[in-house]
């Protein structure tokens, strides 16, 4: 499957963000039909050392025995330990070119919210963007101010052929507006982790 096809429904999660067993949110999101996981543990209360790789464990194998794509958010040790398909960096991360020259086949993920972190980075090694915040979300404490789905279409038309998700306050409702102004995927949290019925809700997505 091209990438841009793996990055259509595209789960991110980390302990912080479920209220029970991670792997048993990740397999209905499964069964909803999610294409990629982002093992993001992050935050207040984020598992740290053994409990997080342990997690990241149980959580990689899931994903390689359905066929998810399986991304880890930032944590090279974690990429190399749990034989990750992907990584994805913020601006402040590591850079993808650094990226490239330890893990040469991986999937590099890199998330631009502005023009000024675009005219900065490095796009010859990276796979696929992660664009936003789209619209306002509470699940990041310090997401940047919402930039909009017209973001996405600055992007698409700079970019023609970067496979670009959006993520940030993402919703059934919202989604395929962001579809159709150009990204091939989103990326979303709270919209499948607190979802009354997830495998319905990602089907919706
Ligand atoms: N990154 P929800 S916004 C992890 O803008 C993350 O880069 C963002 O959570 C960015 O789908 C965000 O619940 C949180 O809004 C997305």
């Amino acid at each position: 499957m091209k990438m841009a096809s793996r990055l259509r429904k595209y789960l991110v999660m980390g302990s912080v963000n479920c209220d029970r067993d991670p792997a048993a949110v990740l397999l209905e999101a499964i069964e909803g039909g999610i294409t990629a996981f982002q093992y993001r543990e992050k935050g207040r209360g984020a598992l740290q050392g053994k409990e997080k790789f342990e997690l990241g464990m149980r959580l990689r194998s899931i994903c390689k025995e359905h066929e998810v794509l399986f991304i880890v958010n930032d944590d090279i040790d974690l990429v190399e330990s749990l034989e990750a398909d992907g990584v994805h960096v913020g601006q402040d991360d590591v850079s993808p070119g650094d990226l490239r020259k330890i893990f040469p086949e991986i999937v590099i993920g890199l998330s631009v919210s502005n023009w000024t972190e675009v005219e900065k980075s490095p796009m010859e090694h990276v796979n696929y963007l992660g664009a936003g915040p789209l619209f306002p979300t509470s699940t990041k404490a310090d997401a940047k101010r919402p930039v909009g789905p017209l973001w996405i279409k600055e992007l698409r038309g700079e970019f023609p052929s970067m496979p670009i998700v959006g993520i940030g306050g993402i919703n059934c409702k919202n989604a395929h507006a962001i579809i159709s102004a150009g990204a091939d995927g989103v990326a979303v949290i709270s919209a499948i982790t607190q979802a009354e019925n997830i495998p319905r809700s990602v089907k919706q997505l």
